[in-house]
């Protein structure tokens, strides 16, 4: 008997993964997680139903949520993590030694143990001495930080769930009071493409927007998130993402990527014209 890993994009449409076996299925307190492991994709995590990462793919997504920002703020060492207990966010922030200090600030211990377990290649950098992991709701955490924080990522699931608050505007506004003076805060911002994705984008895009001194959109192409194209937000109280690129700064660190390079950047903030509508759209209901 074949087995299928489904995820449904909207009532229409279906993704799927054929899977080898399922790994390990769990139910925390706050939602479920699976990982299972495919032919095409290598392992797969799973949460709630709605596909995190594949190790065939996450490259992407890391290296365009850390690399983005680290290119743009010349000097970024106190990085605030939130969401992410898969470890790839951090994994790809240890890579520079000028990364003094990464709090990551996960609502799901279980998450980080299955990941721990199941996900090495994404989690293999979760002890980095740089890394202290608070097992909060990243909500409470942001209240509490005053001008703490170089650069903010924001991995969070979707937009409902443990995740939802994540999306809100009182986060946004303490993510920005979090910040330094000079601070980015960039986060996941979900897809273009299929209506309820862009909804969510839009909403995102919106609250975003009235906070935040610079706010641009980027994208990344993803095979495994819906429609494949993917969206982070760039949210920044001083540099601009593709003004203030240090290109051959980053350059020269020799930071070895296999998604991200420098012109790529530059190319990653060009959007297509019907997002850039969806934007200009959500900026208007402001
Ligand atoms: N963060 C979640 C991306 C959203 C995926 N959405 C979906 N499949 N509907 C990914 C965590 C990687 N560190």
């Amino acid at each position: 008997m074949d087995l299928w890993f489904s995820e449904k994009y909207t009532d229409g449409v279906v993704f799927s993964i054929k899977v080898d076996k399922q790994l390990t299925s769990v139910q925390s307190e706050f939602q479920r997680i699976d990982v299972y492991e495919s032919r095409d994709f290598g392992r797969i995590l799973v949460i709630d139903g709605y596909l995190m990462l594949t190790e065939k793919d996450e490259f992407i997504y890391h290296e365009m949520i850390v690399h983005v920002p680290m290119a743009v703020h010349p000097n970024a060492e106190r990085v605030l993590v939130i969401g992410a207990g898969d470890g790839g966010v951090v994994r790809e922030l240890t890579r520079y030694d000028r990364v003094k200090k990464i709090d990551l600030v996960e609502i799901d211990e279980m998450v980080v143990n299955v990941c721990r377990e199941f996900l090495p290649k994404t989690s293999c950098k979760l002890d980095d001495e740089r890394v202290s992991i608070y097992f909060q709701d990243g909500i409470e955490f942001v209240k509490n930080s005053r001008n703490s924080y170089d650069l903010i990522i924001v991995d969070s699931t979707d937009p409902f769930g443990p995740g939802e608050a994540l999306f809100s505007e009182d986060f946004y506004k303490n993510c920005y009071r979090a910040l330094t003076d000079e601070g980015i805060m960039v986060n996941q911002h979900e897809s273009p493409y299929y209506e309820s994705d862009a909804i969510a984008m839009q909403s995102a895009h919106k609250k975003i927007s009235g906070i935040f001194e610079i706010c641009h959109v980027y994208q990344a192409h993803i095979p495994t998130y819906a429609s494949g194209h993917w969206l982070f937000g760039f949210a920044s109280k001083k540099y601009h993402p593709v003004m203030d690129l240090n290109s051959g700064g980053w350059n020269k660190l020799g930071i070895k990527t296999k998604y991200y390079n420098t012109n790529l950047h530059l190319g990653a903030f060009a959007l297509p014209n019907y997002v850039l509508e969806l934007l200009k759209k959500a900026e208007k209901q402001g």
